[in-house]
Parts: structure tokens; sequence; C-alpha cells
């Protein structure tokens, strides 16, 4: 297992689209073990592939209070059940030293392949909700500042330019 570099806003590499996974082989084992193992480190409640420099449709997320529940999604797809929104104090480890308030549905579906390629649905709620909803952002080339307004947004990128400049 290896620990992974995080890529931080504004690089982007952060947009670019993953692609689906088409076989669960030694190489994607060893990307979702390597997510956990960078994620834990971090610490982090989630990382996706993207923000690894990795462009394929791979999440590992942990939202337990132990952090001894790993979650790994391959190619997850995401159903609102209900439209209503919740407001969630959100971060990420390639937007370091920023929340913000994001606003998304309360209630998913999320169908993914697991680890071991075997099918899973779940309807989490609460943390996992927002997070999964967060992660497979980032597989779209999304990130949770997109939400925020322009000026804040702007805010965000030139203190996390100058922190870059300062550790180049
Ligand atoms: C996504 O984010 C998330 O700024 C996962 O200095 C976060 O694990 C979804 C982190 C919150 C929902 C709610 C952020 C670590 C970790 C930082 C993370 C930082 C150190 C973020
Ligand atoms: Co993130």
């Amino acid at each position: 297992m290896a620990i992974l570099t995080i890529l931080e806003f504004p690089d982007s590499r952060l947009r670019k689209v993953a692609e689906p996974v088409t076989a669960i082989d030694d190489a994607i084992r060893r990307l979702a073990d390597d997510l956990l193992e960078t994620m834990y480190a971090a610490p982090g409640v989630g990382l996706a592939a993207t923000q690894v420099n990795v462009h394929r449709r791979v999440v590992a997320i942990d939202v337990s209070e132990a952090r001894n529940q790993p979650l790994v999604f391959i190619n997850p797809e995401i159903e609102v059940l209900d439209a209503t929104l919740c407001d969630y104090d959100e971060g990420c480890l390639s937007v370091p030293g920023f929340y913000e308030k994001v606003s998304r549905p309360e209630r998913i579906r999320v169908r993914a392949l697991d680890r071991d390629g075997q099918p899973l649905v779940m309807e989490p709620q609460g943390l996992l909700a927002v997070c999964l909803q967060h992660e497979v952002d980032h597989l779209d080339g999304k990130l949770f500042v997109d939400y925020l307004s322009p000026l804040k947004r702007q805010r965000i990128r030139q203190k996390l330019a100058k922190s870059h400049r300062a550790t180049a």
C-alpha cells in the first residue's frame, strides 16, 4: 500500500472526468487500498481517485467514529430519492483549511460495485450521503467550491495559490 499525493485546488487535473472501471483487477484493488490508506493518513472521511490524479471511477470513504469501517465504491451511480435539501459544512482534502456550507439532497440511493466487484446498493443518510455526493462530484471534475459564490471561490483560490507559492 502507498500514501499518494493529493492534488489541490485550483489544479486543472481535478477537472478531468474519470472513466468507468471495466474490470476489477489487482490494479484497481491496489488503487482502492491506496485511496483508503491515503484518506486515513490525511486524515479524511472520503477520497476520490481523481484527487490522486488517477482518472478512474473509484471512491474510498469512512465516516465511522472509530475509523474502522472502510467503504469502497466503484462506478458509483447516485439517484436522488427526495429533492429536499440539507445543509452541511463541507471540507475537502483538495481544498485544505476551508469549510463552507453546501446544500445537497438528503435522501439518495447509491448503486456501485464494492472492492470485490460485488454489486452494492445503499440508501445512506447524514454524513455518508453528503460524502458520497461530494466524492462522486470529484469523479465528474466537480468540487464543493463550485457551489459557493464566485467571490468566496476566488478568495479560496487566492489563499491556496499563495500557500502553494510559499511551499513550492
Ligand atoms: C469530503 O473531505 C467531505 O480542510 C471529505 O485541512 C467533508 O475528508 C464530505 C480535511 C466533509 C462531507 C463533509 C479537510 C482534512 C478532510 C481539510 C475530507 C483539512 C484536513 C476533508
Ligand atoms: Co473532496
